[in-house]
C-alpha cells in the first residue's frame, strides 16, 4: 500500500524531532520540518505529483528530499527513518516536544537517569529527581511538572481562527483605546489567515518605550486572562480562559514595519526575505535593516534604516508588497520581485450569498428575514438552499414541501421588488450510495442546485470519489458545497481522489464552494488555487443558517486570498446577469 501524504510528512516530522534530538545543525532538522509542513498543505497525492517527475517543484524539496519520497511511494518505508527509531526511543521524542523541556533536556533525562516515557517523566518530577541534574532546579522541575500537565489539559493543539480572530479583536479594542497606544494590530498566523491557530501574537507601537509597561499591566489583568505566562517590557505573554495563548510585543512606532514583518510570518517566508536583504548587504529582523560586511558581520557604526510601515521593508528588498495571506513561501516571493502579484478579491467584490438555510429545513430565520438582513450587507442575489429530503436530522425537504418552498420563494422575492434578487435551490444530499437525492425532473425546476456530502463521510477513497464524481457529472448541479466535508480543528476531510475531482470539475464546468463557515473553511486554501490554475469557477458562501451567520463570509475571503484567488473567478463576485445567464446554460 503506498503511503499517504499525512504518513509521508510524520515520517518527515519525526525524523526532524530526532535529528535535532542527536544534536544536527539546525539547518538540517528545519530542511525535514519545512517538507512535512509543505506536504499537509499539498492539494494533490505525492505518488501522482512523483509519476510526473514534479516532486522537486514542492516548495522545500529538493533532490535528495525528493528521493526519499519516492523510496517511501515505492517501499513503503525511509531506510533513514528506521535506522534513527532504533537509536532513539519514540517516548523520549515525545518528552523532547513537552513544552519547556526541548531536545537538550530530553536528551539528558534519558542518559542521565533512563527517562524514556512521558509517564516516567513526571513521576520522576513529582519525586523531585529532576532538580539535582546539571542544568535544572527546582524550578525547572515545576516547568516540566506544568509542561505536562498543559499536555493533558490540551485537548486540540490548535483553535479555528473563528474562535482565535474574535478574541484577537477584543484584545485589540481594549488596547487601542489605551492613549500609550499608537497603533495595535494581530500578526502571526492570524494574520495570515491560516484556518487553525496555535498561538495568538499582537504587535502595539508606542511613542517611547517608557509607555510599555502600563500597556503590559492592563494586558495581563484583562478579565478574560486565566494566566500570566510571563511580564516584560517588551513582550508579555497570557493563557486565556479558554485556553488560547496570546504573546503580546510593545515597541516603538518607528521600527513598527520590522516588526509586523517579522512577527507576521511564516517562518518559511521569513527566511526568504532574510536572505534577500543579506544579498542586498542587510540583515534584517524586528528591529531594522542593519548593513553588514561580506562576512554577515553587522557593522556597527553604519545606520541602520528604520522601517515605519511594511511597504518600506519590503520596498528596501526590491519586492512589492506581499498580502500577508500569501506569506508561505509558496511563489509569492518571486512574483513580487516581477511586480505582478495577482489582485486578489477582498470582501467588497462579494455581492451575492448563494448557499443559505430557513426554517424550511434546519435554519432559523424565514426566507423574507434572511432576504432582507441579506440585502442590508450589501447582497444584490442569493439563492435559498435548504436541505433536502434524506437528511431527516436537518428537517430536510420532500419534494411536495420543495417545490411549496419555491412559491414563498417567488412570493418574497416580488415583494422585494428588485432590491434584492432571491433565488430557489437546495442544498442536495449526495447519499451513501451515490444517488443523487432529488430526480432530474425536480433538479430542473430549480434555479441553483448545490450537491453536497454529509453523510457516510468515512467511506473507502473510491466510494467517496464516485460519489462527488457524480454529482460533477449531472448537469443540473451547479455546484459542490463543502467538497472536502472536514470540520475545523478535529474532523478530517474525506479521502477523495482530487485530482478525479479537480478533472471531472473541469470537464462540466461546474463550480466548487469556498464555505466561509469557519468550522469548514472548505475548500482550503491550497486547493482553492489548485481549482484556479485548472480554470475552475468557484463561489465562497457563508451557508448561514441564522442571520448573524452571514457575517462570516470575511473568512471565506481570507481563504480564497490564501488560496491566490482573484475576483473573476468567483461566482457571487458577478452581476445579476452574468450569473443569470451562467445559471441558465447551465443544465441545458
Ligand atoms: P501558529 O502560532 O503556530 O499558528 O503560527 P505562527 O506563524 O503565528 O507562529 P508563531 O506564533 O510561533 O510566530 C509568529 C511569527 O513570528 C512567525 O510566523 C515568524 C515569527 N517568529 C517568531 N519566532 C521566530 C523565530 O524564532 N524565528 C523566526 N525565524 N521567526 C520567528
Ligand atoms: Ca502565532
Ligand atoms: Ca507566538
Ligand atoms: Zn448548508
Amino acid at each position: 500500500m503506498t503511503l499517504s501524504n499525512r504518513q509521508i510528512a510524520d515520517i518527515f516530522d519525526t525524523v526532524a524531532d530526532i535529528l535535532q534530538l542527536k544534536g544536527e545543525i539546525i539547518h538540517r532538522v528545519l530542511s525535514y520540518r519545512r517538507a512535512a509542513e509543505s506536504i499537509r498543505e499539498l492539494p494533490r497525492d505525492l505518488s501522482a505529483i512523483a509519476a510526473e517527475d514534479k516532486l522537486t517543484e514542492i516548495p522545500g524539496i529538493g533532490d535528495t528530499l525528493g528521493d526519499k519520497i519516492k523510496e517511501m511511494l515505492t517501499t513503503g518505508k525511509l531506510g533513514l527513518y528506521e535506522r534513527l527509531i532504533t537509536e532513539i526511543p519514540v517516548g523520549v521524542v515525545e518528552i523532547m516536544r513537552i513544552n519547556g523541556v526541548g531536545p537538550k533536556k530530553a536528551q539528558l533525562f534519558w542518559k542521565e537517569l533512563n527517562i524514556t516515557t512521558v509517564q516516567g517523566l513526571e513521576q520522576a518530577a513529582r519525586a523531585g529527581k529532576l532538580r539535582d541534574l546539571s542544568g535544572m532546579g527546582v524550578k525547572s522541575e515545576q516547568k516540566v511538572i506544568e509542561g505536562i500537565e498543559a499536555l493533558s489539559r490540551r485537548q486540540v493543539e490548535r483553535v479555528p481562527l473563528g474562535t482565535a480572530l474574535p478574541a484577537a479583536e477584543s484584545i485589540l479594542g481594549v488596547l487601542r483605546a489605551l492613549p500609550q497606544c499608537l497603533q495595535a494590530t494581530v500578526a502571526g498566523s492570524v494574520r495570515r489567515a491560516r484556518p487553525t491557530i496555535g498561538d495568538i501574537d499582537l504587535l502595539v507601537a508606542v511613542r517611547e518605550m517608557s509607555d510599555s509597561p502600563a500597556i503590559m499591566q492592563i494586558f495581563v489583568t484583562l478579565p478574560n486572562v486565566a494566566r500570566i505566562l510571563g511580564q516584560g517590557d517588551t513582550k508579555s505573554s497570557v493563557e486565556l480562559l479558554n485556553g488560547l495563548q496570546v504573546d503580546l510585543r510593545v515597541l516603538p512606532q518607528e521600527r513598527w514595519g520590522t516588526a509586523l514583518q517579522y512577527f507576521t510570518g511564516s517562518q518559511a517566508h521569513n527566511i526568504k526575505t532574510r536572505e534577500i536583504a543579506l544579498a542586498k548587504g542587510f540583515s534584517l529582523n524586528e528591529h531594522a535593516l542593519s548593513p553588514v560586511d561580506s562576512n554577515g558581520t553587522i557593522l556597527e557604526d553604519a545606520p541602520k534604516l528604520l522601517c515605519e510601515t511594511e511597504e518600506q521593508v519590503y520596498h528596501h528588498l526590491g519586492l512589492q508588497w506581499i498580502p500577508p495571506e500569501l506569506r508561505e513561501d509558496s511563489g509569492e516571493i518571486e512574483r513580487a520581485r516581477d511586480q505582478t502579484l495577482p489582485r486578489l478579491i477582498t470582501l467588497d467584490d462579494i455581492h451575492a450569498d448563494l448557499h443559505m438555510h430557513t426554517t424550511w429545513s434546519d435554519g432559523k430565520h424565514t426566507i423574507r428575514e434572511m432576504a432582507e438582513a441579506a440585502r442590508e450587507r450589501g447582497r444584490k442575489f442569493i439563492v435559498i438552499t435548504d436541505h433536502s429530503r434524506s437528511l431527516g436530522v436537518a428537517n430536510g425537504l420532500s419534494i411536495e414541501r420543495l417545490l411549496e418552498q419555491q412559491n414563498e420563494v417567488r412570493r418574497v422575492d416580488q415583494a422585494l421588488n428588485g432590491s434584492i434578487r432571491v433565488f430557489h435551490g437546495t442544498e442536495m444530499d449526495i447519499n451513501a450510495d451515490g444517488s443523487l437525492d432529488y430526480p432530474d425532473e425536480i433538479l430542473v425546476q430549480l434555479d441553483f442546485v448545490i450537491a453536497s456530502l454529509h453523510m457516510s463521510l468515512r467511506q473507502e477513497r473510491d466510494q467517496i470519489t464516485l460519489r462527488l464524481l457524480n454529482a460533477i457529472r449531472n448537469p443540473h448541479v451547479d455546484l459542490i458545497g463543502h467538497p472536502r466535508a472536514q470540520m475545523l480543528p478535529n474532523r478530517e476531510p474525506v479521502d477523495a481522489d482530487m485530482d478525479v475531482v479537480f478533472t471531472a470539475a473541469q470537464q462540466t464546468g461546474i463550480a466548487l464552494e469556498i464555505n466561509a463557515n469557519p468550522a469548514r473553511l472548505d475548500l482550503e486554501a491550497q486547493y482553492a488555487r489548485r481549482a484556479l490554475d485548472l480554470g475552475i469557477l468557484l463561489a465562497i458562501n457563508t451557508d448561514a443558517h441564522t442571520i448573524e451567520q452571514m457575517d462570516l463570509m470575511n473568512y471565506g475571503v481570507m481563504t480564497a486570498r490564501r488560496g491566490w484567488v482573484t475576483p473573476d473567478h468567483v461566482l457571487n463576485t458577478w452581476s445579476l446577469e452574468r450569473f443569470t445567464t451562467w445559471m441558465t446554460q447551465r443544465g441545458q
